[in-house]
Protein backbone atom coordinates (compact mmCIF):
# COMPACT_ATOMS: atom_id res chain seq x y z
CA UNK A 1 0.00 0.00 0.00
CA UNK A 2 1.71 3.16 -1.18
CA UNK A 3 2.15 5.32 2.02
CA UNK A 4 0.22 8.97 2.23
CA UNK A 5 3.67 11.39 1.44
CA UNK A 6 2.14 14.46 4.43
CA UNK A 7 2.00 13.61 7.48
CA UNK A 8 -1.12 14.30 8.96
CA UNK A 9 0.60 15.91 12.40
CA UNK A 10 2.47 18.33 9.85
CA UNK A 11 -0.95 19.34 8.24
CA UNK A 12 -2.11 22.29 9.44
CA UNK A 13 -6.07 22.31 10.72
CA UNK A 14 -7.34 25.76 9.94
CA UNK A 15 -9.69 26.88 12.95
CA UNK A 16 -13.41 27.41 11.12
CA UNK A 17 -16.46 28.15 12.80
CA UNK A 18 -19.73 28.09 11.85
CA UNK A 19 -21.77 31.37 11.35
CA UNK A 20 -24.96 31.98 13.41
CA UNK A 21 -26.28 32.10 9.55
CA UNK A 22 -24.92 29.01 8.90
CA UNK A 23 -26.54 27.21 11.78
CA UNK A 24 -29.97 28.87 10.89
CA UNK A 25 -29.67 27.35 7.42
CA UNK A 26 -28.59 23.98 8.79
CA UNK A 27 -31.24 23.87 11.56
CA UNK A 28 -34.10 25.45 8.50
CA UNK A 29 -33.25 24.03 5.64
CA UNK A 30 -31.55 20.85 7.01
CA UNK A 31 -28.33 21.80 5.24
CA UNK A 32 -25.40 24.34 4.77
CA UNK A 33 -22.93 24.25 2.09
CA UNK A 34 -19.65 26.07 3.64
CA UNK A 35 -17.04 27.41 1.20
CA UNK A 36 -13.40 26.47 1.78
CA UNK A 37 -13.08 25.24 5.01
CA UNK A 38 -11.22 21.80 4.41
CA UNK A 39 -7.51 22.61 4.01
CA UNK A 40 -6.33 21.37 0.33
CA UNK A 41 -3.46 19.20 1.59
CA UNK A 42 -6.33 17.10 3.61
CA UNK A 43 -8.25 16.76 0.52
CA UNK A 44 -5.29 15.34 -1.24
CA UNK A 45 -4.89 13.06 1.53
CA UNK A 46 -8.15 11.66 1.50
CA UNK A 47 -7.68 11.22 -2.40
CA UNK A 48 -5.22 9.47 -1.75
CA UNK A 49 -6.73 7.45 1.24
CA UNK A 50 -9.67 6.52 -1.31
CA UNK A 51 -7.26 4.76 -3.96
CA UNK A 52 -5.52 3.08 -0.79
CA UNK A 53 -8.84 1.56 0.01
CA UNK A 54 -10.08 0.71 -3.54
CA UNK A 55 -7.14 -1.28 -3.73
CA UNK A 56 -7.80 -3.34 -0.81
CA UNK A 57 -11.66 -2.71 -0.47
CA UNK A 58 -13.32 -3.64 2.64
CA UNK A 59 -16.26 -6.39 3.29
CA UNK A 60 -18.29 -3.39 3.01
CA UNK A 61 -17.50 -2.79 -0.49
CA UNK A 62 -20.43 -2.20 -3.14
CA UNK A 63 -21.01 -1.66 -6.50
CA UNK A 64 -24.03 0.31 -7.45
CA UNK A 65 -23.53 -0.18 -11.19
CA UNK A 66 -24.36 -3.89 -13.13
CA UNK A 67 -21.79 -5.09 -15.58
CA UNK A 68 -22.39 -3.26 -18.92
CA UNK A 69 -23.52 -0.27 -17.26
CA UNK A 70 -22.09 3.22 -18.49
CA UNK A 71 -19.18 4.85 -16.23
CA UNK A 72 -19.15 3.23 -12.40
CA UNK A 73 -20.58 4.04 -9.15
CA UNK A 74 -19.06 2.40 -6.15
CA UNK A 75 -18.59 3.16 -2.51
CA UNK A 76 -17.26 1.48 0.61
CA UNK A 77 -18.45 1.84 4.45
CA UNK A 78 -16.48 1.85 8.03
CA UNK A 79 -13.57 3.29 6.06
CA UNK A 80 -11.93 4.74 9.49
CA UNK A 81 -11.45 1.51 10.75
CA UNK A 82 -10.50 -0.19 7.46
CA UNK A 83 -7.84 2.21 5.96
CA UNK A 84 -6.08 4.07 8.65
CA UNK A 85 -5.77 7.39 6.78
CA UNK A 86 -9.45 8.16 6.88
CA UNK A 87 -8.94 8.18 10.85
CA UNK A 88 -5.95 10.77 10.82
CA UNK A 89 -7.99 12.95 8.64
CA UNK A 90 -11.09 12.49 11.61
CA UNK A 91 -8.49 13.24 14.14
CA UNK A 92 -6.04 15.84 12.84
CA UNK A 93 -8.15 17.98 10.15
CA UNK A 94 -10.91 20.58 11.35
CA UNK A 95 -13.35 17.91 10.67
CA UNK A 96 -15.02 17.03 14.24
CA UNK A 97 -14.61 21.06 15.10
CA UNK A 98 -17.76 21.58 12.20
CA UNK A 99 -19.39 18.64 13.73
CA UNK A 100 -19.22 19.95 17.14
CA UNK A 101 -20.34 23.68 15.98
CA UNK A 102 -23.30 21.30 14.67
CA UNK A 103 -24.77 20.30 17.79
CA UNK A 104 -23.83 23.38 19.51
CA UNK A 105 -21.06 21.27 21.96
CA UNK A 106 -17.59 20.61 23.11
CA UNK A 107 -17.92 16.88 21.50
CA UNK A 108 -19.42 15.73 18.67
CA UNK A 109 -20.26 11.72 18.41
CA UNK A 110 -18.58 10.26 14.92
CA UNK A 111 -21.26 7.73 13.71
CA UNK A 112 -19.61 6.08 10.50
CA UNK A 113 -17.91 7.10 7.18
CA UNK A 114 -17.69 5.97 3.72
CA UNK A 115 -16.60 7.33 0.12
CA UNK A 116 -18.49 7.26 -3.08
CA UNK A 117 -16.77 7.19 -6.74
CA UNK A 118 -19.12 8.08 -9.50
CA UNK A 119 -16.92 7.29 -12.85
CA UNK A 120 -17.72 9.31 -16.23
CA UNK A 121 -20.75 8.36 -17.55
CA UNK A 122 -22.36 6.73 -14.68
CA UNK A 123 -26.10 7.03 -15.21
CA UNK A 124 -27.29 5.30 -12.08
CA UNK A 125 -28.19 8.04 -9.56
CA UNK A 126 -28.03 7.77 -5.96
CA UNK A 127 -31.89 7.57 -4.93
CA UNK A 128 -33.63 9.73 -2.93
CA UNK A 129 -33.63 8.60 0.68
CA UNK A 130 -33.14 9.82 4.46
CA UNK A 131 -30.56 8.72 6.39
CA UNK A 132 -32.30 6.76 9.33
CA UNK A 133 -30.41 4.99 12.13
CA UNK A 134 -30.27 7.11 14.78
CA UNK A 135 -32.81 9.04 17.34
CA UNK A 136 -31.20 13.02 17.94
CA UNK A 137 -29.46 15.03 15.92
CA UNK A 138 -27.71 13.26 13.18
CA UNK A 139 -26.06 15.01 10.03
CA UNK A 140 -23.47 14.15 8.01
CA UNK A 141 -20.38 16.01 6.59
CA UNK A 142 -20.50 15.52 2.87
CA UNK A 143 -16.70 16.53 1.71
CA UNK A 144 -16.51 16.18 -2.41
CA UNK A 145 -12.85 15.38 -3.17
CA UNK A 146 -12.91 16.69 -6.87
CA UNK A 147 -14.76 19.47 -8.69
CA UNK A 148 -18.39 18.49 -8.30
CA UNK A 149 -20.76 20.17 -10.77
CA UNK A 150 -24.55 20.42 -9.50
CA UNK A 151 -25.95 18.17 -12.39
CA UNK A 152 -23.12 16.14 -10.35
CA UNK A 153 -23.66 16.58 -6.67
CA UNK A 154 -26.01 16.14 -3.81
CA UNK A 155 -29.48 17.25 -4.16
CA UNK A 156 -31.45 17.97 -1.16
CA UNK A 157 -35.27 18.82 -0.34
CA UNK A 158 -35.25 21.95 1.77
CA UNK A 159 -36.82 22.21 5.06
CA UNK A 160 -37.82 18.25 4.67
CA UNK A 161 -36.58 17.10 8.07
CA UNK A 162 -39.08 18.58 9.54
CA UNK A 163 -42.04 16.64 7.98
CA UNK A 164 -41.99 14.48 11.05
CA UNK A 165 -42.30 11.69 8.30
CA UNK A 166 -40.04 8.38 7.38
CA UNK A 167 -40.05 7.49 3.57
CA UNK A 168 -38.27 4.35 2.58
CA UNK A 169 -36.63 3.68 -0.90
CA UNK A 170 -37.79 -0.27 -1.45
CA UNK A 171 -34.62 -1.10 -3.46
CA UNK A 172 -31.84 1.27 -2.02
CA UNK A 173 -32.66 0.46 1.21
CA UNK A 174 -33.75 -3.30 1.74
CA UNK A 175 -32.23 -3.17 5.21
CA UNK A 176 -34.76 -1.27 6.63
CA UNK A 177 -37.46 -3.31 8.06
CA UNK A 178 -41.03 -0.77 7.54
CA UNK A 179 -42.19 -2.35 10.81
CA UNK A 180 -38.62 -0.21 12.19
CA UNK A 181 -40.34 3.36 12.44
CA UNK A 182 -38.36 6.09 14.33
CA UNK A 183 -40.81 8.99 14.29
CA UNK A 184 -44.47 8.96 14.70
CA UNK A 185 -45.88 10.12 11.61
CA UNK A 186 -48.26 13.07 12.55
CA UNK A 187 -51.26 11.33 11.55
CA UNK A 188 -49.57 8.40 13.36
CA UNK A 189 -48.73 6.15 9.90
CA UNK A 190 -45.59 3.47 9.19
CA UNK A 191 -42.80 4.79 7.51
CA UNK A 192 -44.16 5.43 3.44
CA UNK A 193 -42.42 4.76 0.48
CA UNK A 194 -40.53 7.65 -1.14
CA UNK A 195 -42.29 9.68 -3.41
CA UNK A 196 -41.40 10.14 -6.94
CA UNK A 197 -39.78 13.29 -6.69
CA UNK A 198 -37.94 13.20 -9.79
CA UNK A 199 -41.58 13.11 -11.90
CA UNK A 200 -42.59 16.47 -9.98
CA UNK A 201 -39.64 17.93 -9.49
CA UNK A 202 -41.45 21.55 -9.47
CA UNK A 203 -43.77 20.52 -6.91
CA UNK A 204 -40.62 20.41 -4.67
CA UNK A 205 -37.92 22.91 -3.35
CA UNK A 206 -34.77 21.04 -4.26
CA UNK A 207 -31.44 22.75 -3.20
CA UNK A 208 -28.23 21.85 -5.36
CA UNK A 209 -24.56 23.01 -5.04
CA UNK A 210 -21.64 23.31 -7.72
CA UNK A 211 -18.98 22.63 -5.50
CA UNK A 212 -15.09 22.55 -4.89
CA UNK A 213 -12.62 20.46 -3.19
CA UNK A 214 -12.16 22.42 0.42
CA UNK A 215 -16.31 23.21 0.33
CA UNK A 216 -18.42 20.91 1.99
CA UNK A 217 -22.27 20.39 2.65
CA UNK A 218 -23.76 19.42 5.42
CA UNK A 219 -26.77 17.81 6.15
CA UNK A 220 -29.64 16.45 8.65
CA UNK A 221 -30.20 13.01 7.98
CA UNK A 222 -34.19 12.61 7.98
CA UNK A 223 -33.28 15.68 5.14
CA UNK A 224 -34.81 13.59 2.17
CA UNK A 225 -31.55 13.70 -0.37
CA UNK A 226 -29.92 11.89 -3.62
CA UNK A 227 -27.94 12.74 -6.99
CA UNK A 228 -27.59 12.00 -10.60
CA UNK A 229 -24.91 9.99 -11.83
CA UNK A 230 -21.90 11.61 -13.42
CA UNK A 231 -22.72 12.63 -16.81
CA UNK A 232 -18.88 14.29 -17.01
CA UNK A 233 -15.82 13.86 -18.16
CA UNK A 234 -14.16 13.73 -15.03
CA UNK A 235 -14.73 11.37 -12.00
CA UNK A 236 -16.02 12.77 -8.79
CA UNK A 237 -15.25 11.27 -5.28
CA UNK A 238 -17.00 12.32 -2.24
CA UNK A 239 -16.14 11.70 1.68
CA UNK A 240 -18.80 11.38 3.93
CA UNK A 241 -18.87 11.46 7.79
CA UNK A 242 -22.08 10.92 9.76
CA UNK A 243 -21.90 12.33 12.88
CA UNK A 244 -24.47 12.46 15.87
CA UNK A 245 -25.12 14.64 19.58
CA UNK A 246 -23.04 13.61 22.26
CA UNK A 247 -26.61 11.83 23.10
CA UNK A 248 -28.03 10.52 20.41
CA UNK A 249 -28.69 6.98 20.24
CA UNK A 250 -29.17 4.03 18.07
CA UNK A 251 -32.81 4.13 16.34
CA UNK A 252 -35.22 1.26 16.08
CA UNK A 253 -34.38 1.19 12.20
CA UNK A 254 -30.52 1.01 12.68
CA UNK A 255 -30.01 -2.27 11.79
CA UNK A 256 -26.66 -2.02 9.80
CA UNK A 257 -25.11 -0.02 12.53
CA UNK A 258 -26.16 -2.34 15.02
CA UNK A 259 -24.79 -5.21 13.02
CA UNK A 260 -21.43 -3.19 12.76
CA UNK A 261 -21.76 -3.08 17.20
CA UNK A 262 -22.38 -6.94 16.88
CA UNK A 263 -19.79 -7.22 14.66
CA UNK A 264 -17.19 -5.30 16.48
CA UNK A 265 -17.91 -6.52 19.62
CA UNK A 266 -18.42 -10.13 19.65
CA UNK A 267 -21.23 -12.93 18.66
CA UNK A 268 -22.20 -12.17 22.46
CA UNK A 269 -23.90 -8.46 21.75
CA UNK A 270 -27.15 -8.17 21.41
CA UNK A 271 -29.19 -6.67 18.76
CA UNK A 272 -32.11 -5.19 20.51
CA UNK A 273 -34.14 -3.53 17.68
CA UNK A 274 -36.90 -2.98 19.96
CA UNK A 275 -34.74 -0.68 22.49
CA UNK A 276 -32.57 2.57 22.33
CA UNK A 277 -29.33 1.98 22.44
CA UNK A 278 -26.35 4.35 23.57
CA UNK A 279 -23.68 4.19 21.18
CA UNK A 280 -20.47 1.99 22.95
CA UNK A 281 -17.51 1.09 22.14
CA UNK A 282 -14.50 2.20 19.68
CA UNK A 283 -16.58 2.44 16.75
CA UNK A 284 -18.34 5.70 17.79
CA UNK A 285 -15.62 8.04 19.46
CA UNK A 286 -16.49 11.49 21.03
CA UNK A 287 -14.36 13.79 19.06
CA UNK A 288 -13.75 16.90 20.63
CA UNK A 289 -13.64 20.34 18.99
CA UNK A 290 -10.51 21.82 18.51
CA UNK A 291 -9.14 25.07 17.27
O1 LIG B 1 -23.06 11.26 -2.67
C1 LIG B 1 -24.00 10.60 -3.02
O2 LIG B 1 -24.26 10.34 -4.22
C2 LIG B 1 -24.96 10.04 -1.99
C3 LIG B 1 -24.60 10.34 -0.57
C4 LIG B 1 -25.69 9.91 0.36
O3 LIG B 1 -26.80 9.66 -0.03
C5 LIG B 1 -25.45 9.78 1.77
O4 LIG B 1 -24.31 9.98 2.23
O5 LIG B 1 -26.40 9.45 2.51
Amino acid sequence: MPMPEIAADTVERSPVQLRPRDLEAFNEDGAVCLRQVIDHDWIEYLQKAVETNLSNPSEYFTRFTRPGDLGGYVMDFWVRSHTPDFDEFLHGSNISQIAADCVGSAQARFVFDSWIAKYPGTLTRTPWHQDWGILGLSFAIWVPLDPTPEGASLEIVRGSHLWHKQFYEEKFQPEFDSAQTDISNPDGSSPEPMPDIDAKRDQYDIMRWTMDPGDCLIFNSLCIHGAYGNPYMQPVRRYISRWAAPDAVLAPSGKLIAERMRKQSGASFPIRQDALMPFEGDDFPLLPKRG
